[in-house]
């Protein structure tokens, strides 16, 4: 008897650092398996593993298989799952500091992508606290441009097409160009072409090459038109309960991520936009007047965005441009 509960005492003591003590997280993201941001973030999950001895497991569910991407914000913030990734200018429409990073032609290469997130963080992380959410890390995609079936020459020439979106901002360019704009999220596209829904899109030669794009269009004009990142986010109060040592590893883990991530998304650039002409794609430079068309329409934009922009919101813009 005496022997059985020593036993039993000893099986529970093993076991208490693999499972009594070690928490598991369930993480949604929206993007696929075949996306560097979801490489990027196995990783960061591999790390929280390794530096807690297990203490920390996160399940990283991708290519939005446990929230759909226009749900993982709120299942983060009600607690449904305490930490999560989505494209930050999704949350335009609650305020217009999410938003600057889609906007045309304000950041178009790395260098001033890093400027404004450098600007556009602290704000960002003011407004997500006062709904119990903590940014971790942010990371770009490359710059976006222009699929389409011919050669684009001038603005004109995308009058009427079918035009798949992302987000408000994009909806708002491609309305802008006279072009016909429709949401859908990016596991979708390849569907979307194939059934006709979307004849042309703006996205990064990443998404273009993990959707195949050359199975539906043929041209690619690197517009380099904007940079916009991804977020990952946590709930406040579900990293405040755990231990100040796998708080540490969390955060450390986080600023690895966003420096890999980072890196990634610059060598993505050049190799993604090779992949698309070896598989048969035209990849043209856009033209003077085109490029003189979109950026007419960026300027606008700019000046509804300032008009719906908050002081702080606008302050991101100042402190870039100075
Ligand atoms: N890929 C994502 C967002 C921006 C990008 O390059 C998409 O097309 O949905």
């Amino acid at each position: 008897m005496n022997k059985i509960i020593k036993g039993a005492l000893f099986a529970a003591a093993v076991c208490i650092p693999g499972s009594a003590l070690a928490q598991s997280w369930d993480m949604p993201t929206p993007y696929s398996d075949k996306v560097f941001h979801t490489a990027n973030i196995i990783e960061f999950a591999e790390e929280v593993a390794a530096s807690t001895d297990g203490a920390m497991n996160i399940t990283v569910h991708s290519a939005g298989s446990l929230f759909k991407h226009p749900d993982i914000k709120n299942a983060v913030r009600s607690q449904q799952v305490p930490i999560g990734e989505f494209f930050l200018s999704r949350l335009s429409n609650e305020d217009a500091a999410y938003g600057i990073d889609s906007q045309p032609f304000v950041a178009t290469s790395y260098e001033d992508a890093e400027k404004l997130w450098a600007a556009q963080r602290p704000v960002v992380t003011e407004l997500l606290a006062k709904q119990g959410l903590m940014p971790l890390f942010a990371v770009p995609w490359p710059p976006q441009g222009l699929y389409t079936a011919n050669e684009v020459n001038s603005v004109s020439d995308l009058g009427g097409l079918k035009f798949r979106a992302y987000n408000a901002a994009l909806e708002k360019f491609a309305a802008l160009a006279g072009a016909a704009p429709t949401q859908v999220e990016s596991p979708d596209i390849p569907q979307a072409f194939a059934t006709g829904q979307v004849e042309a899109m703006i996205t990064s030669p990443s998404t273009g090459v993990s959707s195949q794009a050359w199975d539906f269009v043929e041209t690619y004009t690197p517009i380099n038109a904007w940079v916009p990142k991804n977020i990952v986010v946590v709930n406040k109060a579900a990293f405040d309960s755990l231990d100040a040592s796998v708080q540490e590893a969390i955060l450390n883990a986080a600023a690895n991520a966003e420096q890999r991530g980072w890196e990634m998304s610059r060598a993505e650039t050049d190799s993604k936009t090779a992949t698309l002409a070896e598989n048969g794609m035209n990849v043209v430079e856009p033209s003077a007047e085109l490029m003189e068309g979109l950026k007419a329409i960026g300027a606008q934009m700019q000046v509804d965005w300032d008009a719906s922009a908050s002081e702080d919101a606008k302050g991101i813009v100042s402190t870039y441009n100075q």
